[in-house]
C-alpha cells in the first residue's frame, strides 16, 4: 500500500512537467488495446496519433478496434492514420488463434462502429509530418510490424533523425540466461523481415527494443488478474474495466489452454503493455544492454530473426539498446491504470 501510494505521488509530480509527446503506431489486437488504454490513462502523456499497421489482424479491422477503443475513453481528440495493408513482401499474416477474428476477441466484429476519427492523410506521412513538427521531442511506440516507420523512413531521410526515441515491440532475445525461453523468431519482426530490417540497419535514433522474451518474464498472474482487473467490470460505473475484461478474455483463454510452452503461459502476457510501459516511465528499466543487432530479412527458416552480437563478432558499433529488465512491481502498477476509474 505504501508502495502504491508513493506510485500515485509520483503520477501527480509527473504531471507538472512537460508532457511527453507521443505516437503509437499499432496492429491493434489484444495487448494493443491494453498498451493504449494504459497511454491514455497516464496522466502527463500527449497522444498526437494512431497509426495503424496490418499485423494481428486486417487492416480495417485495425482501423474498427481503435475507434471503438478511444470512443470508449472518449477521446475524439486523436486522430487515427490508416497504415500499411501489406508487409513490403505483400504478405498479410494474421494471428486469429491469439486475437480473434477481429483481432479485439471478436468484441468488435458484429458492431457499428463510427470511424470518425479516420484522417485522410495516410500513416507514413502523418509519421514524418509530426516528427517534422515535434523535432527532437517526439517519442514513437511501434507495437506492430514495422512496415509504417519503413514507409516514413523511404519518404524522408531524415525522418528517423528527428525522433526522440523508436521504441519497439518485437525481436527476439539470445542473451544468454534466457536460452530455455527463446523461440528464435517474434511475431511483428516475422510479419515484415525486410522492414524490421531496414529499420535496425538505417535508423539514425535511439531504438530501444523490448523483446518477445522479456515481457513473458512479466505476464499478469491469473491470479492477480481475476483479483484486481477482471472482477472490476462487476461495477457498473467503471467503463474501462469492462472494455478490459471482455476484449482480454480470448487472450486469457489461448494463454491458459496453450500446451506448447508452459513456461511462457503462466499468466497473461501483455507484450505491448510492457513496450508501453517502459515509454511512459523510463524509471521502471532496470538494464539496458547495448549492442548491434540485424534482422534476417529473406531466409527460408529465419525471416524475421534477430541476431545480437553479444560477443562482437560482427565488429559492428552498437546500434539497439535492448531493455533487458525492467521492474516488474512498477509495471503491475502501471498495468492497473487500465482498469483504474
Ligand atoms: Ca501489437
Amino acid at each position: 500500500m505504501v508502495e502504491y501510494e508513493i506510485f500515485q505521488i509520483i503520477m501527480a509530480l509527473s504531471s507538472k512537467t512537460r508532457p511527453l509527446k507521443l505516437v503509437i503506431d499499432t496492429d491493434p489486437g489484444i495487448d494493443d488495446c491494453h498498451a493504449i488504454m494504459m497511454a491514455l490513462s497516464y496522466p502527463n502523456v500527449e497522444i498526437l496519433g494512431i497509426s495503424i499497421v496490418t499485423g494481428n489482424t486486417s487492416l480495417i479491422n485495425g482501423i474498427r478496434n481503435i475507434h471503438y477503443l478511444l470512443h470508449t475513453f472518449n477521446r475524439k481528440d486523436i486522430p487515427v492514420f490508416r497504415g500499411a495493408e501489406r508487409a513490403l513482401d505483400g504478405r498479410q499474416k494474421y494471428a486469429p488463434h491469439v486475437h480473434g477474428e477481429d483481432g479485439f476477441g471478436n468484441v468488435t466484429k458484429d458492431k457499428q462502429i463510427d470511424l470518425d476519427l479516420l484522417s485522410n492523410e495516410p500513416a507514413a506521412v502523418a509519421l514524418v509530418r509530426l516528427a517534422r513538427e515535434n523535432r527532437g521531442e517526439l517519442v514513437i511506440a511501434a507495437i506492430g510490424p514495422l512496415t509504417n516507420l519503413f514507409l516514413a523512413h523511404r519518404l524522408d531521410p531524415e525522418f528517423s533523425q528527428n525522433l526522440k526515441y523508436l521504441y519497439i515491440m518485437g525481436g527476439n532475445c539470445t542473451i544468454p540466461r534466457y536460452n530455455t525461453l527463446s523461440i528464435g523468431i517474434e511475431f511483428n519482426f516475422a510479419c515484415d523481415p525486410l522492414a524490421a530490417s531496414i529499420v535496425l540497419e538505417e535508423f539514425q535514433t535511439i531504438l530501444r527494443i523490448i523483446t518477445f522474451e522479456l515481457t513473458c518474464m512479466m505476464a499478469i498472474p491469473f491470479d492477480m488478474l481475476d483479483k484486481e482487473f477482471l472482477s472490476l467490470k462487476e461495477n457498473p460505473n467503471n467503463q474501462k474495466a469492462r472494455l478490459f475484461s471482455e476484449v482480454s478474455q480470448f487472450l486469457i483463454d489461448f494463454s491458459k489452454a496453450s500446451p506448447t510452452n508452459p513456461e511462457f503461459y503462466i499468466g497473461l502476457a501483455s507484450c505491448d503493455a510492457v513496450c508501453l510501459a517502459c515509454v511512459l516511465d523510463e524509471s521502471i528499466i532496470e538494464e539496458i544492454r547495448h549492442v548491434y543487432a540485424c534482422v534476417e530479412p529473406f531466409g527460408k527458416l529465419a525471416s524475421g530473426h534477430m541476431i545480437s552480437d553479444w560477443f562482437d563478432h560482427f565488429k559492428r558499433e552498437p546500434n539497439v539498446e535492448i531493455i533487458a529488465n525492467i521492474n516488474k512491481e512498477k509495471f503491475y502498477q502501471l498495468f492497473r491504470l487500465c482498469v483504474q476509474e
